[in-house]
């Protein structure tokens, strides 16, 4: 790797991942992300486990440089009786990992669900296909699927009328359909069910963001330590989409939520995972100024664009279409990149399902070819800015 260059990683979701570590390596990346997706979440990660996917990696001649992610469990979110337990667990995963060398990871604190879209196969004028965000179809599920109380009052009224509308439209195989894509984020050991929301929903209802937040606090203020003297940057991925969907409180989303996060635990462990596609998003937010705001902080970056509309429902464009300028984003990585002693790993977040894969059974937005693309778009793009020193 040329001097001061970004590292090139690639999600892996491991040997059940339809894409190879072959595929990873003529993409061009160096460096993989990857996570114990089998392990129930809460559960401490075994040393021999994470030593086995470390080095069926390495066999790969690839290196394992993040993980994304220990999953958080729902104690430590909402700080129930078992919170302490979990949060012990963690520790020793964290312990666990660095033990074997791997030392940044990837979490979240979004409740219940991870990202969420309404649409997995969104068709783009070129065929290729793309995940949709589409506020009218959340409004949808949340009203007449997920029945949950108040829903209605949450959604401007045109998003409530389209809805309405669209209850008299939708067969039972559309609403299954979207039930799955609204439910579904990572594959994981346990999929989420609407009982399971709702009894969340409830549960969060009290806690609200500020109870939220405190617990995040809470929980990066009982890991600092091992963190620490284990030499682990924990890099908190943004909430995607950046608001509070489904009556679920959000703490992640805007430029005063990272500062909070940052001040509230102001240890150099406590990092962001910059995340250009859920932060763009945001009709407010100015992913520059967030990055200005964080950037000492910010220990891994997933690149990817959103093309939203005037009702904030967005698809994801091309890596370097769309709404983030992902020009003047690169260039500003490239400039804090320059002062590390360690690269910054990026990631092609997402891409889109095209030629080949098309016919294919993929993880949604992790099809090989759309990353491929967006990643060589994306190192062209860095070399263009930084020159070849
Ligand atoms: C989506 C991903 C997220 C991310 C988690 C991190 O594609 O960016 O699922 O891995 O939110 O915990």
């Amino acid at each position: 790797m040329k001097k001061n260059r970004l590292e090139q990683t690639w999600r892996w979701y491991g040997p059940q991942d339809p894409v190879s570590l072959r595929d990873v390596r003529q993409a061009g990346a160096t460096g993989i992300v990857s996570a114990l997706h089998h392990i129930p979440h809460g559960e401490v990660w075994p040393l021999d486990e994470i030593k086995e996917r470390k080095s069926i990696i390495e066999a790969g001649g690839l290196v394992w440089s993040v993980v994304e992610s220990v999953p958080v469990h729902e104690a430590i979110k909402t700080r129930n009786g078992d919170a302490a337990k979990y949060v012990e667990n963690y520790k020793q995963t964290l312990t666990n990992l660095a033990t074997c060398g791997i030392k940044t990871v990837c979490y979240n604190f979004m409740p219940v669900l991870d990202w969420t879209r309404t649409q997995l196969d969104y068709e783009m004028a070129n065929g290729a296909k793309a995940l949709y965000f589409n506020w009218f179809d959340l409004a949808f599920f949340d009203m007449f699927v997920l029945k949950r109380e108040g829903a209605s009052a949450d959604y401007p009224k045109q998003v409530v009328e389209e809805a309405i509308a669209k209850s008299h439209q939708y067969t039972q195989a559309d609403i299954d359909k979207l039930t799955i894509n609204v439910l579904m984020g990572i594959p994981s050991e346990k999929a989420t069910t609407l009982s399971d929301l709702l009894v969340s929903i409830d549960i969060y209802k009290t806690i609200g963001a500020d109870g939220l937040r405190a617990n995040l606090l809470w929980f990066l203020s009982e890991i600092a330590d091992v963190c620490e003297s284990n030499g682990i940057k924990m890099t908190i991925h943004p909430d995607d989409p950046p608001y509070p969907i489904l009556g679920l409180p959000r703490i992640a989303s805007r430029c005063s939520d990272f500062e909070k996060i940052i001040k509230g635990v102001d240890r150099s462990f406590n990092g962001v995972c910059f995340c250009t596609g859920s932060l763009g998003a945001g009709k407010d937010n100015d992913v520059l100024e967030i990055f200005d705001a964080v950037k000492d902080r910010v220990y891994f970056a997933h690149l990817r664009n959103v093309k939203r509309d005037v009702f904030g429902s967005f698809y994801e464009a091309d890596h370097l279409d769309g709404d983030v300028d992902m020009y003047s984003v690169m260039k500003a990585l490239v400039e804090e990149n320059s002062k590390r002693d360690t690269p910054i790993p990026f990631r092609p977040d997402h891409g889109h399902q095209m030629l080949d894969d098309l016919a294919k059974v993929t993880n949604p937005g992790y099809s090989a070819i759309g990353r491929l693309r967006g990643l060589a778009e994306l190192r062209g793009l860095e070399l263009g800015i930084s020159g070849n020193q």
